[in-house]
């Protein structure tokens, strides 16, 4: 069996990805359509898949009709107008926004953590499947595994977050910055007061930003919310003590984050070690030597998910510290995404005409 796909936002940083990925992996596809703004399709853009150039058709007034999956990844703004028309003409829509991820009804699925809630029937009356954070993807991708033995009481998380997670506004302006060339800390703090600044509201390169997505009410920001919300909501524990700081820093591709987890019962570095070993998607990367652990370049390009620094926390029972890494745009987006509609196949739970 193989199905109609269709990518929207196909020209976009994700978009492109999710192309790849679903050529990487072979994805059955019957008929690929890639979909993007008007101004792209008068622009006469196209998206190489499988060798051949095909042009991109116009997102917005695209008719679902015939597609099994549409993998969307346009932002918030654009999936709330666009997903419930394209569900109702027949398709599932995996959404790489965060616009459908706190609805009833709809579950948040990481397939390595909780795959069997595509089997609630409630979430074929939307027919949306909303993709996760990729920040909150890859913690949860690591931390369940050892919920499963010993239950998370408390996580408190940093984040070292990639410009690639901010756009192509926030990627191009690092590597214009880079590329300025401006090392002198006079010039680069006196940019941080610049009129041009837009992207975010100091300079990427030779900094660190603690400041991704909006501040809310309460001081912490959109990010920081979000990785709390959604890892209790993927993890199906309402209750859990979440505490996120989410940083952005001069990096292309991959975040990193230094979580530290107390958990209910037994736990320490020996047994976690052991436990990530074996668990799915992960690879462990932890020897306390030069070079003994991931980093964001490890990850860039790769699929797994890669735990190094693992180690007791002596300050608290039960509690342990890991390093986690993974490529934001693969693992983080476009592979959790594909990887959803792997699940849905395997399960039988195939689009309405699939
Ligand atoms: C970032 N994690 O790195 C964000 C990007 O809710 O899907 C993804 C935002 C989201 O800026």
């Amino acid at each position: 069996m193989s199905y109609a796909v269709a990518v929207g936002g196909a020209t976009g940083n994700v978009g492109q990805e999710m192309v790849r990925m679903l050529e990487q992996r072979n994805f059955p596809v019957a008929s690929f359509v890639p979909l993007a703004s008007a101004a792209s399709v008068a622009a006469g853009r196209s998206v190489r898949f499988k060798g051949d150039d095909v042009p991109v058709q116009d997102l917005a007034s695209f008719d679902f009709s015939q597609t099994d999956f549409l993998f969307l990844s346009t932002g918030a703004a654009n999936s709330r107008e666009l997903s419930p028309g394209a569900a109702a003409a027949g398709c599932i829509v995996i959404d790489n926004s965060s616009a459908f991820r706190m609805a009833p009804d709809v579950p948040l699925v990481v397939p390595e953590v909780n795959a069997a809630e595509l089997d609630r029937p409630e979430w074929r009356a939307t027919g949306i499947l909303p993709v996760a954070n990729c920040s909150t993807i890859q913690m949860v991708v690591a931390l369940k595994p050892l919920h499963d033995v010993a239950g998370i009481r408390r996580i408190v998380v940093s984040t070292y977050q990639a410009a690639s997670g901010g756009g192509r506004k926030v990627l191009d302006r690092l590597h214009a910055e880079v590329q300025a060339g401006v090392t002198d800390i006079q010039t680069l703090k006196s940019q941080s007061n610049a009129a041009t600044l837009q992207a975010t509201d100091k300079p990427i390169a030779f900094n660190v930003v603690p400041h991704i997505d909006v501040f809310l009410d309460d001081g912490r920001t959109k990010e920081e919310w979000k990785m709390e919300v959604e890892t209790r909501r993927i993890l199906g524990l309402p209750n859990l003590a979440v505490s996120a700081t989410c940083v952005r820093v001069p990096v292309t591709v991959g975040h990193a984050e230094a979580i530290n987890v107390e958990f209910e019962r037994p736990m320490d570095a020996e047994m976690a070690r052991e436990i990530l070993r074996t668990a799915p998607g992960i690879v462990v990367v932890d020897e306390p030597r030069l070079g003994g652990y991931a980093t964001q370049l490890d990850a860039a390009g790769q699929d797994a998910v890669y735990v190094s620094r693992i180690r007791n926390d002596p300050s608290a029972p039960n509690c342990i510290n890991l390093w986690v890494v993974a490529d934001n745009v693969r693992k983080g987006a476009a592979l959790n995404a594909v990887q959803m509609a792997e699940a849905l196949i395997a399960r039988g739970a195939t689009p309405p005409r699939g």
